[in-house]
C-alpha cells in the first residue's frame, strides 16, 4: 500500500482521539531511621494497599533501596508525594518520596 495510503488511514485512525496523558511512578526510598510500621501506615493510608501488600512493598524499599508504590497522573503523583512528606514530617521521620516518568 503507498505511503501517502497509509499516512491517509492513520490520520483517520488519530482522528478525534486524545493522546494518553503522561504517567509517573511515586516512589519511596529507604532510610536507616523510619520505623517500619509507620511505612506500612504510609502505604495503607496514601496507596489504598491493604496491609500484606503494604508490608511486601515496604520491604522491598527496606532491602532494595527503593520501590515504586504507584503510577499516576502528573497531579495525582504530585498530591502523593506532597501528603507522604508532609505526613513524615509532622511524625519527625526522615522518609523520602519522589516521582519520576514511568
Ligand atoms: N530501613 C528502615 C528500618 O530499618 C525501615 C524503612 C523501610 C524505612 C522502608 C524507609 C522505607 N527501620
Amino acid at each position: 500500500q503507498n505511503l501517502d495510503t497509509k499516512h491517509d488511514d492513520l490520520a483517520e485512525l488519530t482522528r478525534q482521539r486524545v493522546a494518553p496523558p503522561p504517567m509517573y511512578k511515586v516512589i519511596l526510598h529507604n532510610d536507616d531511621y523510619t520505623p517500619m510500621d509507620f511505612v506500612i501506615d504510609v502505604l495503607t493510608r496514601f496507596f489504598n494497599m491493604q496491609y500484606e501488600k503494604a508490608s511486601e512493598i515496604m520491604l522491598k524499599v527496606h532491602y532494595e533501596g527503593s520501590a515504586v508504590c504507584g503510577i499516576y497522573t502528573a497531579e495525582i503523583a504530585e498530591t502523593k508525594v506532597q501528603q507522604v512528606v508532609q505526613y513524615a514530617k509532622e511524625h519527625q521521620h526522615p522518609l523520602l518520596c519522589t516521582m519520576e516518568r514511568a
